[in-house]
């Protein structure tokens, strides 16, 4: 049988296997510290010298000055027009479906007027410019180029400006060709913290941005991490996770490939499974047993599953959602007869897959909602990457004379109180009365 916990929320000692399943601590490493801190400082002084030297030094490209970083739009435009139909359609269905949810997520200024004529409000504005990260390699995923990018400019960030290494030169057209779908302003063959660090310092050819999203490895999580401050970021992202809550009454194949389809993510990434149904727990057990023989990346598949995947038997459907709210997934799926009851009671979940036919992965490619989503329990404080993450707030204040008039008195008392003289003088200076 494959390798995965099984657990029972009865037994003895579940609670501390639970929280020792559930610890994730991204890895803070001294030499990878080090290293950052002085790539963020070389090209902070340096600028595109220390970038050409970076990127041939990491990504084994010889460039002769910092307009050969820059990715013209001829060639996205190329990568588009050369990539399969079949592919491009998709890219663009996704691309599409995204924009249509998130374009409902944008806020609007408001204001309001009170009696005697004193205005009030929020100005809501995008922001002027966003560094989008794109690792290359193994997670190249040109459906986080949508995800992060469309956002941003459903937001109206006018400017944004996408890095992706290209290791060897080896450029990844899917990549391109979603920059080109979601009309990103410039791209740069850069990566690692070189690439934090020249979208948050800027050189000569790489604009410095207000703020830096994507995923990345630890040198890029670490970096932005350093340049936090100086720019806005989104969050660090932990690894994949899954959760699914089914009834019994799904087929276990279905449960089983959807635990997979996490787990290959990376050995990091954790799939969990909780269900009322000892006999169920057992069949899909045996469905992931089979086929595991059919993933090519079963190594992956298996190592997450055996270090940090679980199988759980509950005694009930309110001790689930009780695990569920505990867990705090990234992802959960309710494959029950009917989701939409459980709603109220889930309280922590990244994003919520409800009934037996929602498979997650649809939520990463092209269903709508964001991918990008709290990992590691965060779900219990933060929300999926939106349209908000890309705008901000301004408060509107206007008073009318009679508003000065009422509200320098009781700014006056206030700041006699806070003993500043020169605050109570200013709002009294307005006062007629
Ligand atoms: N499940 C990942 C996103 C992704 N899946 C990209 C496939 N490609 C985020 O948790
Ligand atoms: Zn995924």
């Amino acid at each position: 049988m494959l390798n995965i916990r099984r657990l029972s929320a009865n037994e003895a000692g579940f609670r501390e296997e639970l929280d020792q399943l559930l610890a994730w601590e991204t890895v803070s490493n001294r030499s990878v510290n080090d290293i950052v801190n002085e790539v963020c400082a070389r090209v902070r002084s340096e600028g595109d010298a220390a970038l050409l030297e970076y990127t041939a030094k990491f990504d084994r490209m010889q460039l002769a000055s910092g307009a050969e970083l820059e990715i013209s739009k001829e060639r996205l435009q190329a990568a588009l027009q050369n990539i399969p139909a079949a592919q491009r359609e998709a890219l663009e269905v996704s691309a599409q479906r995204v924009r249509d949810y998130h374009e409902r997520q944008v806020q609007s200024s408001w204001t309001y007027e009170e009696a005697d004529g004193t205005m009030l409000g929020q100005q809501v504005t995008p922001l002027d410019s966003v560094g989008l990260y794109v690792p290359g390699g193994k997670a190249a995923y040109p459906s986080s180029v949508i995800m992060n990018a469309i956002p941003a400019k459903v937001a109206g960030v006018e400017k944004l400006i996408m890095v992706v290494p290209t290791p060897d030169g080896e450029v990844n057209e899917m990549v391109l060709a979603a920059a080109a779908i979601c009309d990103v302003d410039a791209v740069f063959t850069l990566g690692g913290a070189q690439a934090i660090a020249a979208l948050a310092y800027g050189t000569e050819t790489v604009p410095a941005v207000d703020k830096i999203v994507g995923p990345g490895n630890i040198f890029v999580a670490t970096a932005k991490r350093l340049v936090f401050g100086t720019v806005g970021i989104d969050m660090i992202a932990g690894p994949s996770e899954i959760l699914v809550y089914c009834d019994g009454k799904t087929d276990p194949d279905w449960i089983a490939v959807d635990l997979f389809s996490q787990a290959e993510h990376d050995e990091d990434a954790q799939s969990i499974l909780v269900t009322q149904d000892a006999e169920f727990a057992d069949k899909v057990h045996a469905s992931m047993t089979k086929l595991i023989e059919t993933m090519p990346r079963k190594a992956i598949i298996e190592t997450a599953l055996r270090d940090r995947g679980a199988i759980i038997v509950v005694d009930n459907e309110a001790q689930a959602i009780e695990m569920i709210n505990l867990i705090a997934p990234e992802h959960l799926e309710l494959s029950v007869d009917d989701p939409k009851a459980l709603l109220p009671k889930i309280r922590h979940a990244g994003a919520i897959f409800m009934g037996r036919y929602t498979a997650e992965a649809l939520g990463d490619y092209c269903a709508g909602p964001n991918h990008v989503l709290p990992t590691s329990r965060t779900a219990r404080f933060s929300s999926p990457l939106g349209v908000y993450d890309f705008q901000k707030r301004s408060s509107l204040i206007m008073c009318s004379a009679e508003g000065a008039n009422y509200l320098g008195k009781i700014a006056g008392e206030l700041a006699d109180g806070e003993g500043l003289q020169a605050h109570a003088a200013s709002a009294r200076y307005r006062v007629t009365d």
